[in-house]
């Protein structure tokens, strides 16, 4: 018998599959289906067969509207950024960095913040933010304050949190989803940086009543990503509301060239300091991968092709250049290091 299904979880091989009528299966994938390089992710539509009354194989990916790399995710409708205000503490660069990777990758679909545990301290990042278009939430999963108006944003939608480990991601679809079974960390565990959620899993929030598709994602928390070798005209698209000041240059990078206004409109408090900084810090991660891959092309081209900077060490364990993960990790969908 054939099904569809949304792939909901992945462990290792195996792909837990919700068929329409919320039954969950456990899936392996057609090794044609992998060779032809189509890699699955949680959040794909396919065409399953069943082999008895609780596993099956998937025999189809339907298109998928869009993809996220890390976290893997597939047909996404929003992606919610989650920091918390205190434990860990907020951090402005690091929520900067997930806006603007999350923004490079899915540049027409909307993403969100979301500050959570006002509870134990209050922060408000409204002014901060205020022109870059992100919608904020500052909510507490603990207390339930904020809780309503967010889920309101959630509705009909399929929405990714991500963010750092322990900012309460989890904490936060259970408060929403109490049915949801998701890990949730203590606190002593979180203080001693360990990561509690282990993979992505897609949870349907309205517990598959009919006529309602609100999914929520749940993902490891991560804090290693790479910038490197990214078009840096694209990052810039990333930063809202640096990318709507008007320059004298076309095509101005606003990197300290002779002549831009970016200092002026800083001065003038049109734009933050600190989210131009941000920016900056990006741009010169993503600078320092292209010049490192220019000198090893043109060295490897003076030498005949072959690259004498690199050190004799076994290929299979040389360490790939961030360049080449990023783009492993695009084409393959795979999960990355969390
Ligand atoms: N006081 C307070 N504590 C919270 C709140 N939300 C979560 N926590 C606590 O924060 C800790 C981490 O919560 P998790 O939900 O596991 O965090 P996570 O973001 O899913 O972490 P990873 O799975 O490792 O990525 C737990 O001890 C929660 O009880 C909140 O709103 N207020
Ligand atoms: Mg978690
Ligand atoms: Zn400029």
């Amino acid at each position: 018998m054939n099904l569809n299904g949304k792939i909901t979880k992945i462990l290792a091989n195996f792909y837990y599959v919700t068929d329409t009528e919320n039954k969950v299966w456990e899936c392996f994938a057609r090794a044609r289906l992998l060779k032809e390089g189509k890699y699955l992710f949680v959040g794909d539509n396919v065409e399953f067969e069943t082999s008895d009354s609780k596993h099956g194989i998937i025999i189809n990916v339907k298109d998928r509207k869009n993809k996220l790399s890390k976290p893997p995710v597939a047909n996404i409708d929003q992606v919610i950024t989650v920091f918390s205000s205190v434990e860990p503490d907020f951090d402005e660069y690091n929520l900067d960095r997930y806006l603007s990777f999350v923004r490079y990758e899915l540049p027409d679909e909307k993403c969100l913040i979301c500050i959570n545990k006002i509870d134990l301290k209050k922060i408000d990042i409204n002014k901060l933010y205020q022109k870059s278009g992100f919608d904020i939430s500052h909510v507490s999963a603990l207390t339930k304050e904020g809780l309503d108006s967010f889920a309101e944003k959630l509705k009909n939608k399929t929405s990714v949190l991500a963010g750092p480990s322990g900012v309460g991601k989890s904490s936060l679809i259970k408060a929403l989803a109490p049915h949801a079974s998701v890990l949730i960390g203590d606190l002593s565990s979180i203080r001693q940086g360990k990561h509690i959620t282990r993979n992505v899993q897609l949870i349907d929030i309205k517990n598959g009543h009919s006529g309602n598709e609100s999914f929520l994602v749940d993902t490891p928390g991560f804090t290693q990503f790479s910038f490197g070798g990214l078009n840096l005209n694209q990052i810039l698209t990333t930063f809202e509301d640096l990318k709507i000041i008007k320059c004298g240059f076309y095509n101005c990078l606003h990197n300290g060239e002779e002549g831009c206004v970016m200092e002026e409109m800083i001065k003038k408090g049109e734009v933050s300091l600190s989210r131009y900084n941000s920016y900056l810090k990006i741009l010169a991660e993503a600078k320092k991968e292209i010049i490192y891959s220019t000198k090893q092309e043109s060295k490897a081209k003076s030498t005949g092709g072959k690259d004498l900077s690199l050190p004799k060490i076994d290929h299979q364990k040389r360490a790939k250049s961030r360049k080449r993960e990023k783009q492993d990790l695009l084409k393959s969908g795979e999960e990355g290091e969390y």
